[in-house]
């Protein structure tokens, strides 16, 4: 009320009175700002111990009741280092902002060994923990990480699904997290997925977009892109390199393995990829990226597509990302690292396996004697020690996966949407439909006319699993029935060619048959039928919608303008979330339960649950006290029980 009335005071609304009085007494707005963003986290918080979490896919409360300690490093002599004021050992980054993109690439070829990227940030919580890692837990172990990792060749840390989670389920922002992480990170490079021509987001952006977004990225902190196209198609890709290469970005063209390359008469055989692979290097990159998203090359295929590469291009660094869906991960990178890779990807023990990457350590020590790869393996596994906790704190979002699946050589589903179909079958209480949903996924995936499977794709492919299952479809059904069937939008939109053009065409009749005359069929790629963005407009609109924007809002925008909209709203409501330690984000407050809150540097809140009230029948409203810093507060909020 002390706000409004102030703010809506005539002399306020006159311009002179207002700069004056904010020059005066700044203390008194800095009080009003914080006692405002103290509200609004007991708002949150109050809803919590009302109505519970509402976070999606959010299975009860974390078994870990406390953040996670910090683990100690112990230098060679067993004394513990200080990881916070002792500046980290000088790494990769530091190559690279010295001598640039070309001679960073050259000195990583010319390494002798084979060298790791840690995935823990990115794709290892994507596949295993839905995404939901937060900022907080990441700055948490950012220190203890640029001493452990120190010489790692890059943490990939964003992109890929991390961007709309954070917004979306989170409620944070993506680019805010890639500036904190940068700042306590100063000496490993930092490596993030970009989806070609879709940027973060699943499907086409006009090429503006794309540009204007890898250009953020790259100015708050990213130096490596892993840039990938789902069905390999080199048009939809080059934007992407493209985009990288006007921001100076270090380029990781990348092509996308699916199947197992050693089974014979595979529509992506051997030869297949030596040719994508000639097109990426006739394109111009720093790093060939090889992603094998469903963890189906086997140890001989590395042996066999590494070797091959390595022979005919010496000069060209390899960097080979894997999941560990079938238990052969560390089998396979050992096989590439001794065919020639430069990098290969692992990540942290306690969030390694499964589907995610293989096991950091299990790498270190298989190489061990033959191969370096630049990282102490005892600093890895004391690190792994935070992992082990946080596993605990976000068990609320595992799928409880309980070992290798060597049937993913039959499905091959990329990891992370392996993990998210298994747990959605046993959410519908269809646990044992999972068998039907994964042999559904191999007929969907022929009847698309195999298909590279990753993101879009793998979600076209998905999406038509589901449908099959659902509707009680075989294969031939689905042919017959075309013509009349209503498909998911995925499936229409990869008909029309929205996704871009896959490798032998599209099938046919099947596409006729889907499309009817409902969609078009695409020939060229769908970005050049986009007018670009007016980013000046989008800027001015969303400062009038949402008050302060930068260039990174418009980013967000650009690639999630709904998901962006209800973060922004989120954020009005509750304020910024991401201060909040996980326990108190996920779990409603015991009652007696203190909670320590830092809104800014310097800035403490010491919030106490008192009580809950009873439930007022009129207006469904309930109170809920806290102390805040001593002083009593009582909060009203809807029960939607
Ligand atoms: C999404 O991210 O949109 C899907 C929400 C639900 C995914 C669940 S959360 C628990 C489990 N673990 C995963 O990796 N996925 C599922
Ligand atoms: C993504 O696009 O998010 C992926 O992880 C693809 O593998
Ligand atoms: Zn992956």
């Amino acid at each position: 009320p002390f706000l409004l009335t102030l703010l809506t005071h005539p002399t306020f609304i006159s311009g002179e009175f207002w700069t004056t009085f904010i020059d005066d007494t700044p203390q008194l707005f800095q009080m009003i700002s914080s006692q405002n963003r103290a509200q609004k986290l007991l708002h949150y918080l109050a809803d919590l111990a009302v109505n519970g979490s509402s976070i999606k896919g959010q299975i009860g409360v974390p078994k870990l009741k406390k953040h996670p300690d910090v683990p100690h490093l112990h230098n060679s002599s067993g004394e513990i280092i200080d990881v916070v004021s002792t500046p980290p050992p000088s790494g990769w980054r530091q190559v690279l902002l010295e001598h640039g993109p070309d001679e960073f690439a050259k000195r990583v070829r010319k390494f002798n060994g084979c060298l790791i990227m840690d995935t823990t940030w990115r794709d290892a919580h994507q596949s295993l923990l839905a995404t939901r890692v937060r900022t907080y837990d990441l700055a948490a172990i950012a220190p203890t990480t640029a001493h452990a990792l120190a010489g790692a060749f890059s943490l990939e840390c964003w992109g890929g699904a991390t961007f709309d989670v954070a917004m979306r389920f989170l409620h944070e922002d993506p680019w805010e997290r890639l500036r904190i992480l940068r700042k306590l990170v100063p000496n490993i490079p930092f490596q993030m997925l970009l989806r070609g021509a879709n940027g973060v987001a699943y499907s086409s952006l006009p090429d503006n977009a794309i540009d204007h977004f890898v250009k953020q990225a790259k100015e708050n902190g990213v130096d490596i892109f892993r840039v990938f196209d789902s069905l390999n198609d080199l048009e939809q890709l080059k934007v992407g390199v493209d985009a990288v290469k006007k921001a100076g970005g270090v380029v990781e063209a990348t092509v996308c393995y699916s199947g197992d390359m050693l089974q014979p008469g595979k529509k992506y055989d051997l030869d297949y990829y030596l040719e994508v692979t000639e097109k990426i290097v006739k394109m111009g990159t720093h790093f060939l990226g090889i992603k094998d998203m469903a963890g189906t090359m086997k140890p001989a295929a590395a042996k066999l597509l590494v070797g091959s590469i390595r022979a005919k291009y010496p000069d060209l660094p390899i960097h080979i990302h894997t999941h560990d869906s079938a238990g052969t991960g560390v089998a396979s990178m050992a096989a590439c690292a001794v065919a020639g890779a430069d990098v290969v990807d692992v990540a942290v023990n306690s969030m390694s396996g499964l589907t995610s990457q293989p096991c950091m350590n299990a790498l270190l020590a298989s190489l061990e004697g033959e191969i370096d790869t630049g990282v102490n393996a005892t600093h890895a596994r004391e690190l792994d020690a935070y992992w082990a906790e946080m596993r605990l704190l976000y068990s609320c979002f595992e799928a409880d996966l309980k070992g290798p699946d060597p049937e993913v050589y039959e499905h091959e589903i990329p990891g992370g949407q392996l993990t998210n179909l298994l747990f959605q079958a046993q959410q519908l209480g269809l646990g044992e439909k999972w068998a039907e949903t994964k042999r559904a996924y191999r007929q969907a995936n022929y009847l698309l006319g195999d298909l590279v499977k990753v993101t879009p794709t793998s979600k076209v492919v998905g999406d038509l699993a589901q449908f099959m299952v659902s509707n009680k479809l075989t294969p031939d059904d689905v042919k017959r029935l075309a013509s009349s069937l209503d498909f998911p939008d995925s499936v229409m939109d990869f008909f029309e060619g929205l996704i871009g053009q896959p490798y032998g065409g599209f099938p046919e009749p099947l596409r006729t048959d889907v499309l009817r005359n409902k969609r078009r069929k695409l020939t060229c790629r769908p970005g050049l039928e986009l007018a670009p963005f007016d980013l000046e407009a989008v800027r001015e609109d969303l400062q009038d919608k949402f008050g302060d924007t930068d260039e990174c809002d418009v980013a967000s925008y650009n690639m999630y303008p709904k998901v962006y909209e209800d973060f922004q709203k989120i954020k009005e409501k509750y304020g910024d979330l991401s201060v909040l330690p996980t326990k108190n984000f996920l779990s409603p407050p015991e009652i007696g339960e203190e909670i320590e809150v830092t809104i800014e540097q310097g800035k403490t809140l010491i919030i106490k649950h008192q009580a809950v009230g009873d439930l007022n029948k009129e207006t469904g409203l309930r109170e809920v006290y806290f102390e805040l810093n001593g002083e009593l507060r009582k909060i009203h909020v809807v029960d939607r029980s």
